[in-house]
Protein backbone atom coordinates (compact mmCIF):
# COMPACT_ATOMS: atom_id res chain seq x y z
CA UNK A 1 0.00 0.00 0.00
CA UNK A 2 1.18 3.32 -0.41
CA UNK A 3 2.34 5.63 2.14
CA UNK A 4 0.25 8.36 1.59
CA UNK A 5 -2.81 6.55 1.55
CA UNK A 6 -2.05 4.75 4.72
CA UNK A 7 -1.49 7.81 6.43
CA UNK A 8 -4.48 9.20 5.98
CA UNK A 9 -6.40 6.01 7.55
CA UNK A 10 -3.85 5.75 10.04
CA UNK A 11 -4.30 9.23 11.50
CA UNK A 12 -8.34 9.04 11.36
CA UNK A 13 -7.63 5.19 13.56
CA UNK A 14 -4.91 6.18 15.55
CA UNK A 15 -6.46 5.96 19.88
CA UNK A 16 -3.01 6.76 21.02
CA UNK A 17 -3.33 8.38 24.49
CA UNK A 18 -6.97 7.92 24.31
CA UNK A 19 -7.38 5.13 27.47
CA UNK A 20 -3.66 7.02 28.83
CA UNK A 21 0.03 7.00 28.07
CA UNK A 22 -0.15 3.35 29.67
CA UNK A 23 -2.64 1.75 28.02
CA UNK A 24 -1.77 -1.60 26.83
CA UNK A 25 -5.30 -3.36 26.40
CA UNK A 26 -5.76 -0.87 23.26
CA UNK A 27 -9.86 -1.17 21.83
CA UNK A 28 -10.61 -4.28 24.29
CA UNK A 29 -11.06 -0.95 26.84
CA UNK A 30 -14.28 -0.29 24.61
CA UNK A 31 -15.78 -3.98 26.33
CA UNK A 32 -16.99 -2.48 29.46
CA UNK A 33 -20.45 -4.41 31.43
CA UNK A 34 -23.05 -3.72 28.78
CA UNK A 35 -21.11 -5.43 25.95
CA UNK A 36 -20.55 -8.59 27.93
CA UNK A 37 -24.36 -8.95 29.08
CA UNK A 38 -25.44 -8.10 25.29
CA UNK A 39 -23.31 -11.33 24.91
CA UNK A 40 -24.29 -13.20 27.38
CA UNK A 41 -28.31 -12.27 26.84
CA UNK A 42 -27.51 -14.07 23.84
CA UNK A 43 -27.13 -17.42 25.21
CA UNK A 44 -30.66 -19.17 24.84
CA UNK A 45 -30.38 -22.50 23.57
CA UNK A 46 -27.17 -23.79 25.19
CA UNK A 47 -24.93 -24.52 22.37
CA UNK A 48 -21.29 -24.20 22.27
CA UNK A 49 -18.78 -24.28 19.42
CA UNK A 50 -15.12 -24.34 19.81
CA UNK A 51 -13.43 -22.51 17.33
CA UNK A 52 -9.50 -23.25 17.94
CA UNK A 53 -7.80 -25.24 16.10
CA UNK A 54 -5.94 -28.50 17.80
CA UNK A 55 -2.49 -27.62 19.23
CA UNK A 56 -0.27 -30.59 17.50
CA UNK A 57 2.10 -31.90 14.73
CA UNK A 58 -0.89 -32.17 12.14
CA UNK A 59 -1.30 -28.28 12.36
CA UNK A 60 -1.58 -25.44 9.43
CA UNK A 61 2.38 -24.72 9.67
CA UNK A 62 4.92 -25.26 7.05
CA UNK A 63 7.59 -25.85 9.35
CA UNK A 64 9.95 -22.89 8.75
CA UNK A 65 10.38 -20.47 11.75
CA UNK A 66 6.70 -20.99 12.61
CA UNK A 67 6.22 -24.50 13.00
CA UNK A 68 3.96 -26.79 14.28
CA UNK A 69 3.50 -27.60 17.95
CA UNK A 70 5.75 -30.44 19.84
CA UNK A 71 4.38 -32.32 22.77
CA UNK A 72 6.86 -34.08 25.09
CA UNK A 73 5.98 -36.07 28.07
CA UNK A 74 8.59 -34.96 30.59
CA UNK A 75 6.85 -37.62 33.30
CA UNK A 76 4.95 -41.10 32.10
CA UNK A 77 3.39 -42.85 34.45
CA UNK A 78 5.68 -41.77 37.27
CA UNK A 79 4.78 -43.52 40.63
CA UNK A 80 3.73 -40.90 43.64
CA UNK A 81 5.46 -42.52 45.97
CA UNK A 82 7.33 -45.73 46.59
CA UNK A 83 4.36 -47.91 48.57
CA UNK A 84 1.59 -46.87 45.96
CA UNK A 85 -0.10 -47.20 42.83
CA UNK A 86 -0.85 -43.91 41.79
CA UNK A 87 1.07 -42.28 39.31
CA UNK A 88 0.82 -39.08 37.15
CA UNK A 89 2.10 -37.51 33.74
CA UNK A 90 3.30 -34.42 32.79
CA UNK A 91 4.33 -32.75 29.99
CA UNK A 92 5.84 -30.24 27.71
CA UNK A 93 4.55 -28.52 24.68
CA UNK A 94 7.13 -26.37 22.43
CA UNK A 95 5.17 -24.29 20.05
CA UNK A 96 5.76 -20.44 18.49
CA UNK A 97 2.81 -18.44 19.86
CA UNK A 98 1.67 -17.96 16.78
CA UNK A 99 1.41 -21.45 15.16
CA UNK A 100 -2.55 -21.93 15.33
CA UNK A 101 -5.62 -20.23 16.66
CA UNK A 102 -4.24 -16.87 18.60
CA UNK A 103 -3.99 -13.26 19.12
CA UNK A 104 -1.73 -11.23 18.06
CA UNK A 105 -0.55 -9.06 20.63
CA UNK A 106 -0.07 -5.44 20.44
CA UNK A 107 3.15 -5.60 20.27
CA UNK A 108 3.64 -7.89 17.32
CA UNK A 109 4.20 -5.29 14.79
CA UNK A 110 5.23 -1.66 14.50
CA UNK A 111 6.30 0.85 11.74
CA UNK A 112 8.49 3.93 11.78
CA UNK A 113 10.15 2.51 14.88
CA UNK A 114 6.73 2.60 17.07
CA UNK A 115 4.42 0.33 18.93
CA UNK A 116 0.37 1.22 20.05
CA UNK A 117 0.43 4.19 22.44
CA UNK A 118 4.06 5.98 21.80
CA UNK A 119 6.34 2.79 22.89
CA UNK A 120 9.39 3.12 21.26
CA UNK A 121 9.95 -0.28 19.87
CA UNK A 122 13.64 -0.31 20.29
CA UNK A 123 13.56 -0.01 23.76
CA UNK A 124 10.29 -2.10 24.46
CA UNK A 125 11.26 -5.10 22.49
CA UNK A 126 13.46 -7.35 23.56
CA UNK A 127 14.74 -11.52 23.03
CA UNK A 128 12.94 -12.03 26.26
CA UNK A 129 9.58 -10.20 24.86
CA UNK A 130 8.45 -7.26 25.41
CA UNK A 131 8.55 -4.53 28.26
CA UNK A 132 4.93 -3.01 26.74
CA UNK A 133 2.18 -4.44 24.83
CA UNK A 134 2.47 -7.99 25.74
CA UNK A 135 0.25 -10.56 25.52
CA UNK A 136 -0.26 -10.35 28.96
CA UNK A 137 -2.02 -7.21 29.09
CA UNK A 138 -4.94 -8.85 26.68
CA UNK A 139 -5.25 -11.83 28.73
CA UNK A 140 -5.36 -10.03 31.98
CA UNK A 141 -8.81 -9.07 32.24
CA UNK A 142 -9.47 -11.46 29.23
CA UNK A 143 -11.27 -11.13 25.87
CA UNK A 144 -14.80 -11.40 26.53
CA UNK A 145 -17.34 -10.00 25.04
CA UNK A 146 -20.97 -10.51 22.95
CA UNK A 147 -19.10 -11.82 19.57
CA UNK A 148 -20.48 -11.07 15.77
CA UNK A 149 -19.60 -13.70 12.99
CA UNK A 150 -19.99 -11.60 9.20
CA UNK A 151 -20.06 -14.36 7.03
CA UNK A 152 -18.55 -12.84 3.67
CA UNK A 153 -18.30 -16.08 2.11
CA UNK A 154 -22.31 -17.02 2.92
CA UNK A 155 -22.70 -13.64 1.41
CA UNK A 156 -21.08 -14.21 -1.61
CA UNK A 157 -22.35 -17.56 -2.35
CA UNK A 158 -19.10 -19.92 -1.95
CA UNK A 159 -18.04 -21.96 0.40
CA UNK A 160 -14.42 -20.15 0.12
CA UNK A 161 -14.07 -16.70 -0.99
CA UNK A 162 -11.49 -16.33 -3.75
CA UNK A 163 -7.51 -15.92 -3.19
CA UNK A 164 -7.98 -12.60 -4.79
CA UNK A 165 -10.73 -11.20 -2.87
CA UNK A 166 -10.60 -7.80 -0.46
CA UNK A 167 -13.07 -7.67 1.46
CA UNK A 168 -14.42 -4.13 1.77
CA UNK A 169 -16.56 -1.82 3.90
CA UNK A 170 -19.49 -2.71 1.70
CA UNK A 171 -19.25 -6.44 2.24
CA UNK A 172 -19.54 -6.04 5.91
CA UNK A 173 -22.77 -3.50 5.39
CA UNK A 174 -23.78 -6.02 3.45
CA UNK A 175 -23.32 -8.81 6.11
CA UNK A 176 -24.62 -6.90 8.79
CA UNK A 177 -27.91 -6.14 6.39
CA UNK A 178 -28.79 -9.67 5.44
CA UNK A 179 -27.46 -11.01 8.81
CA UNK A 180 -29.89 -8.60 10.89
CA UNK A 181 -27.23 -7.44 12.94
CA UNK A 182 -25.98 -3.60 14.14
CA UNK A 183 -22.22 -3.95 15.36
CA UNK A 184 -21.94 -1.85 18.79
CA UNK A 185 -19.34 -0.81 21.00
CA UNK A 186 -17.65 -3.50 22.58
CA UNK A 187 -18.41 -6.35 19.91
CA UNK A 188 -16.03 -8.58 18.88
CA UNK A 189 -16.40 -9.06 15.19
CA UNK A 190 -15.50 -12.56 13.86
CA UNK A 191 -15.02 -12.59 9.57
CA UNK A 192 -15.45 -15.33 7.71
CA UNK A 193 -13.89 -15.66 4.71
CA UNK A 194 -14.04 -19.83 4.58
CA UNK A 195 -10.31 -20.17 3.70
CA UNK A 196 -9.69 -22.37 6.85
CA UNK A 197 -11.09 -24.93 4.52
CA UNK A 198 -8.28 -25.16 2.53
CA UNK A 199 -6.53 -26.34 5.73
CA UNK A 200 -9.02 -28.04 7.66
CA UNK A 201 -11.01 -29.63 4.91
CA UNK A 202 -8.13 -30.31 1.78
CA UNK A 203 -5.28 -30.27 3.82
CA UNK A 204 -3.55 -27.98 1.67
CA UNK A 205 -0.88 -26.58 3.66
CA UNK A 206 0.73 -24.39 0.49
CA UNK A 207 -2.02 -22.75 -0.04
CA UNK A 208 -3.60 -21.81 3.33
CA UNK A 209 -0.24 -20.16 3.48
CA UNK A 210 -0.62 -18.60 0.53
CA UNK A 211 -2.06 -15.28 -1.16
CA UNK A 212 -5.78 -15.26 0.23
CA UNK A 213 -8.92 -13.47 0.68
CA UNK A 214 -9.52 -10.85 3.44
CA UNK A 215 -10.22 -7.27 4.90
CA UNK A 216 -8.43 -4.59 2.64
CA UNK A 217 -7.21 -1.79 4.76
CA UNK A 218 -9.99 0.29 4.33
CA UNK A 219 -11.98 -1.85 6.75
CA UNK A 220 -10.00 -0.35 9.71
CA UNK A 221 -12.31 2.79 9.26
CA UNK A 222 -15.25 0.55 9.43
CA UNK A 223 -14.04 -1.17 12.73
CA UNK A 224 -12.79 2.13 14.50
CA UNK A 225 -16.31 3.62 13.33
CA UNK A 226 -18.16 1.35 15.74
CA UNK A 227 -16.04 0.54 18.30
CA UNK A 228 -15.36 -2.57 17.67
CA UNK A 229 -13.61 -4.23 20.43
CA UNK A 230 -11.12 -6.76 18.44
CA UNK A 231 -11.24 -8.55 15.17
CA UNK A 232 -10.40 -12.36 14.41
CA UNK A 233 -11.17 -14.41 11.16
CA UNK A 234 -10.71 -18.00 9.64
CA UNK A 235 -7.40 -17.15 7.45
CA UNK A 236 -3.58 -16.37 8.05
CA UNK A 237 -4.15 -12.79 8.70
CA UNK A 238 -7.31 -11.10 9.08
CA UNK A 239 -6.19 -9.25 5.99
CA UNK A 240 -6.24 -9.60 2.64
CA UNK A 241 -2.81 -11.04 1.62
CA UNK A 242 -2.17 -10.29 -2.33
CA UNK A 243 1.27 -10.25 -4.62
CA UNK A 244 2.22 -6.64 -3.28
CA UNK A 245 0.90 -7.12 0.67
CA UNK A 246 4.37 -7.66 1.74
CA UNK A 247 6.45 -5.68 -1.04
CA UNK A 248 4.20 -2.33 -1.06
CA UNK A 249 5.43 0.96 0.88
CA UNK A 250 3.34 -0.08 3.89
CA UNK A 251 3.59 -3.76 4.72
CA UNK A 252 0.59 -6.17 5.81
CA UNK A 253 -1.36 -2.53 6.32
CA UNK A 254 -4.76 -3.96 8.01
CA UNK A 255 -2.18 -4.70 10.98
CA UNK A 256 -0.56 -2.13 11.60
CA UNK A 257 -3.41 0.23 11.44
CA UNK A 258 -5.21 -2.03 13.82
CA UNK A 259 -2.82 -3.16 15.73
CA UNK A 260 -0.39 0.10 16.20
CA UNK A 261 -2.62 2.70 15.59
CA UNK A 262 -5.90 1.71 16.83
CA UNK A 263 -4.84 -0.85 19.77
CA UNK A 264 -6.91 -3.67 17.92
CA UNK A 265 -6.19 -7.04 18.90
CA UNK A 266 -6.29 -8.97 15.91
CA UNK A 267 -7.14 -13.32 15.81
CA UNK A 268 -6.13 -15.20 13.39
CA UNK A 269 -6.80 -19.20 12.23
CA UNK A 270 -10.50 -19.37 14.18
CA UNK A 271 -12.37 -22.28 12.98
CA UNK A 272 -15.33 -20.61 12.13
CA UNK A 273 -17.10 -23.41 9.87
CA UNK A 274 -19.85 -25.25 12.94
CA UNK A 275 -20.45 -21.83 14.12
CA UNK A 276 -21.43 -20.11 10.72
CA UNK A 277 -23.10 -23.53 9.64
CA UNK A 278 -25.32 -23.07 13.37
CA UNK A 279 -25.84 -19.26 12.53
CA UNK A 280 -27.23 -19.94 8.85
CA UNK A 281 -29.60 -22.81 10.44
CA UNK A 282 -31.02 -20.35 12.93
CA UNK A 283 -30.29 -16.96 11.80
CA UNK A 284 -28.97 -15.79 14.74
CA UNK A 285 -24.96 -14.35 14.19
CA UNK A 286 -24.61 -12.76 17.73
CA UNK A 287 -23.35 -14.74 20.57
CA UNK A 288 -21.15 -14.73 23.44
CA UNK A 289 -17.55 -15.08 22.68
CA UNK A 290 -15.13 -15.67 25.76
CA UNK A 291 -11.06 -15.92 24.08
CA UNK A 292 -9.07 -15.23 25.96
CA UNK A 293 -5.64 -16.08 25.00
CA UNK A 294 -2.77 -17.39 27.44
CA UNK A 295 -1.44 -14.67 29.65
CA UNK A 296 2.83 -15.51 28.47
CA UNK A 297 4.54 -12.13 30.27
CA UNK A 298 5.84 -10.04 27.06
CA UNK A 299 4.87 -12.08 24.92
CA UNK A 300 3.52 -10.72 20.80
CA UNK A 301 1.08 -13.09 20.66
CA UNK A 302 -0.75 -15.98 22.30
CA UNK A 303 -3.38 -19.19 21.89
CA UNK A 304 -6.32 -19.12 22.39
CA UNK A 305 -9.48 -21.34 22.43
CA UNK A 306 -12.44 -19.50 21.77
CA UNK A 307 -15.69 -20.50 22.78
CA UNK A 308 -18.61 -19.05 21.06
CA UNK A 309 -22.27 -19.66 23.05
CA UNK A 310 -25.24 -19.46 22.11
C1 LIG B 1 2.92 -11.78 10.43
O1 LIG B 1 3.04 -12.65 9.60
C2 LIG B 1 3.97 -10.75 10.65
O2 LIG B 1 1.87 -11.66 11.19
P1 LIG B 1 0.55 -12.54 11.34
O3 LIG B 1 0.87 -13.95 11.68
O4 LIG B 1 -0.12 -11.84 12.46
O5 LIG B 1 -0.24 -12.46 10.08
Amino acid sequence: MQRVNFDHIAETVSNWGRWGDVDARGTLNHIGPEALLRGASCVTTGKAFALGLPLDQNGPQLNGYRFNPRLYATALGTPLGPQTTACYSDDVIHMPLQSATHWDALSHVHYDGMMYNGCTAATCLNPGGASHNGVEHLARDGIASRGILLDIARLKNVDELPADYGVTVDDLRAACEREGVIVEAGDVVLVRTGHLRSFTLCGDRERFNGLQAGLLPETAEWLFDRSVAAVAADNLAVEFVGPETLSGEVALPLHMLCIRDMGMPLGEMFDLEALAADCAQDGRYAFLLSAPPLGVTGAFGAPTNPMALK
